[in-house]
Formats: C-alpha cells, sequence, structure tokens
C-alpha cells in the first residue's frame, strides 16, 4: 500500500512537473552578476525583456565551482524614473524550482524603457542583494 502511494504520488509530481515546466526550450542569459561568491544569472525565453508579460529565470551557482547555490527566498523588483511622473515600479512573484538555484518568475511591463532591477536572496548560504539594469523594449 505505501509503495502504492508513493508509486501516484511519484507519478502526479512527474505530471505536474510537465505541465507547469517552462514553456521555452532554450533559455537566453539576458543579464548575470556576480556578488562575492554568488552568480546571479536572469534569463528568459528572449535575451531581453519585452512589454506585457515577461517569464524570467534566475539562477544562482557558485562563482568558485559552478555548483547551485540554495539562495532560499529570492524577490525581484523593478523600477523607472520617467521625467514628470513617480517611478513606475514593478515586482515579480519568484517561486523556487525543482533545480536546486533555480527559481522562476514573471513580470510585466506597462511600457518600454530602461528598469533598475534590484534582486535579494536571503537562503542558508547567506543573504545578499544586487542592482543591475535591464531595457524594456
Ligand atoms: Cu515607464
Amino acid at each position: 500500500m505505501t509503495r502504492f502511494i508513493a508509486g501516484v504520488i511519484t507519478g502526479m509530481l512527474l505530471l505536474a512537473g510537465t505541465l507547469t515546466g517552462v514553456a521555452w526550450s532554450a533559455d537566453k542569459v539576458i543579464q548575470t552578476q556576480k556578488v562575492k561568491e554568488v552568480v546571479i544569472a536572469l534569463k528568459g525565453e528572449a535575451a531581453q525583456w519585452k512589454q506585457g508579460k515577461n517569464s524570467f529565470v534566475l539562477e544562482f551557482t557558485s562563482a568558485k565551482d559552478q555548483q547551485p547555490v540554495d539562495a532560499g527566498k529570492v524577490s525581484l523588483s523593478t523600477s523607472m524614473t520617467m521625467t514628470g511622473m513617480a517611478p513606475m515600479i514593478a515586482g515579480a512573484t519568484v517561486t523556487p524550482d525543482k533545480a536546486p538555484g533555480r527559481y522562476l518568475g514573471t513580470i510585466e511591463f506597462q511600457d518600454g524603457g530602461t528598469r533598475q532591477v534590484t534582486v535579494r536572496w536571503e537562503g542558508p548560504a547567506g543573504s545578499g542583494s544586487t542592482k543591475f539594469s535591464v531595457p524594456v523594449r
């Protein structure tokens, strides 16, 4: 019985993995940042963000041995300064993927223009943050 249940759970997990799997075949690098001993890669379906909804991947690896780094709780937020306007702020929901050190998120942009992106993490290997800019076309 226990084995049967384990089999059913494994089957369901495999199915869920297939259904929720990232819908593109190859990740294109949008930006990489090195913070201390951690390399953070922002990847997407395309090598750049576009207006509207974007799916993205954040990958944390060790600069020393290129092994995945468990970054724990991860958040990504963006802001754009526009003349005569309050900065436009957009945040993303970021959730861990099945693979360690890999996180999936989506973000929506109302218009084009360069975003100041902040990525924060808080995990067993330590916490940190990095800022970089990404154009939205
Ligand atoms: Cu704007």
